[in-house]
C-alpha cells in the first residue's frame, strides 16, 4: 500500500512538472485529491489495516497528500505568474505613438452671423431677448395688430398646433413678451429661429433665422431709427455703407420702410450681386404702431417706439455668395467647412 501510494505521488508530482495551464493543474488534483480521486480511494482502505500499520500508513499517506497539494499549489502560482506576465508584456503601452488626430468643429455659418450682428447691437446698448419656439396665436399674430384676415395666419403659411399655439413665423413675439413684463425703456434685440409652412427651394425653407429689435421709451422716434440703423449696416457691411428708406407697410410698424443698403459688392456700381440696381434689401423697419403698444400694456400717448427685422439667412447668403438657402440646413461638412 505504501508503495502504491509512493508510486501515485512520484507519477503525479512528474505530471505536474510538465503542466503549462491552470485548468491542466486543477483536474490533476481532482485526479488523485478530489473526492473520487486515487490516493482518496487509497485512504479509504486503511480500515482494512491493523492497529500497528494504520498509524504508520497514515503518516505516510498524510505526506503523500500535503505533497502534492504543495506541488500543485506552488505550480498554480508558478503559471499565475507567467500568465501575468504574458498579458503585462501583451498590453504593454507606447507613450511614444502620435495621439489620434480629432477635428475641431467651428460655428455654423448663420450663428456667425447671429453673433455678428448682435454683438453689434450689444455694442450699441441693447439687450439680447429670447424667447419660446411654439408660441401663442395672441403673442404671435393678435397682440402685433395682424388682421384676423391677414393672410400669414392662414393655415397654409403657418404650423398651427392647436386653437392656440403655433410655431412663431417671426421673432417679433419674443418683443411682445419683453414689454408685456419689463419695465421702460426697452433695447433689444431678438434672433431666433423661425417657421412658415412653405416648400423648400432656393430660396425658401420652412425653418429659418431671424433677428428683430425693438427700441420703447420717450420721445423714440424714427431720427433714431434711421441713425440705429446706419450705424449698424456700416458696422457689418464697412464704412462706406449707405441706407435708403423706401415705404412699405407693415400692421405692425406705422410708418413702415424697407431698408436698402449701397451694394458691399460694388459700392453701388451696380453688379451681379445686386442685379445691376446698387442696392441690396436687408431690412424691415418703422415706429411701432399705437396698437401693438396698447395690446402690449403700453400708452401710445405716453411713449414711443421703433423696431426692425431682418433674415439671417439671406444675409449669410449675401455675404458668404451662397445660392441656395438648403445648403445652410443639410449639414455637409463639405460645404460648412468653407465659411
Ligand atoms: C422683415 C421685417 C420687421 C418688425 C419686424 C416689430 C416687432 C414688434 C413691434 C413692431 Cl414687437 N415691429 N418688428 C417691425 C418691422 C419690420 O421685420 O423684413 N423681417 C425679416
Amino acid at each position: 500500500m505504501q508503495e502504491k501510494l509512493l508510486n501515485l505521488k512520484e507519477a503525479a508530482l512528474n505530471e505536474i512538472k510538465d503542466m503549462s495551464t491552470i485548468e491542466a493543474v486543477e483536474s490533476l488534483r481532482v485526479k488523485y485529491l478530489g473526492k473520487k480521486g486515487e490516493i482518496t480511494s487509497i485512504l479509504k482502505e486503511m480500515g482494512k489495516l491493523s492497529a500497528e500499520e494504520r498509524p504508520v500508513m497514515g503518516k505516510v499517506a498524510n505526506e503523500v497528500r500535503e505533497a502534492l497539494e504543495g506541488s500543485i499549489n506552488s505550480k498554480k502560482e508558478e503559471l499565475k505568474l507567467i500568465e501575468k506576465q504574458r498579458k503585462l508584456a501583451e498590453e504593454v503601452i507606447d507613450v511614444t505613438m502620435p495621439a489620434k488626430q480629432f477635428t475641431v468643429g467651428k460655428k455654423h455659418p448663420i450663428s456667425q452671423i447671429i453673433d455678428e450682428v448682435t454683438d453689434i447691437f450689444v455694442g450699441m446698448g441693447f439687450s439680447i431677448a429670447e424667447g419660446p419656439e411654439v408660441e401663442t396665436i395672441e403673442n404671435n399674430f393678435d397682440a402685433l395688430n395682424a388682421p384676423k384676415d391677414h393672410p400669414s395666419r392662414d393655415m397654409s403659411d403657418t404650423f398651427y398646433i392647436n386653437d392656440d399655439l403655433l410655431l412663431r413665423t417671426q421673432t417679433s413675439p419674443v418683443q411682445v413678451r419683453t414689454m408685456k413684463k419689463e419695465e421702460l425703456p426697452i433695447k433689444v434685440i431678438a434672433p431666433g429661429r423661425c417657421f412658415r409652412f412653405d416648400s423648400p427651394d432656393a430660396t425658401h425653407s420652412p425653418m429659418f433665422h431671424q433677428i428683430e429689435g425693438l427700441v420703447v421709451g420717450t420721445n423714440v422716434t424714427m431720427a433714431e431709427l434711421k441713425g440705429t440703423l446706419d450705424m449698424f449696416v456700416k458696422k457689418l457691411f464697412g464704412e462706406h455703407t449707405k441706407t435708403k428708406f423706401r415705404p412699405h407697410n407693415f400692421p405692425f410698424t406705422e410708418p413702415s420702410a424697407e431698408v436698402d443698403v449701397t451694394c458691399f459688392k460694388c459700392q453701388g456700381e451696380g453688379c451681379q450681386m445686386c442685379k445691376g440696381e446698387g442696392w441690396i434689401e436687408i431690412l424691415g423697419a418703422g415706429m411701432v404702431h399705437p396698437n401693438v403698444l396698447r395690446n402690449c400694456g403700453i400708452d401710445p400717448e405716453k411713449y414711443s417706439g421703433f423696431a426692425f427685422g431682418m433674415g439671417v439667412d439671406r444675409i449669410t447668403m449675401l455675404k458668404y455668395e451662397i445660392d441656395d438657402i438648403r445648403l445652410l440646413f443639410e449639414n455637409d461638412m463639405r460645404f460648412l467647412n468653407q465659411f
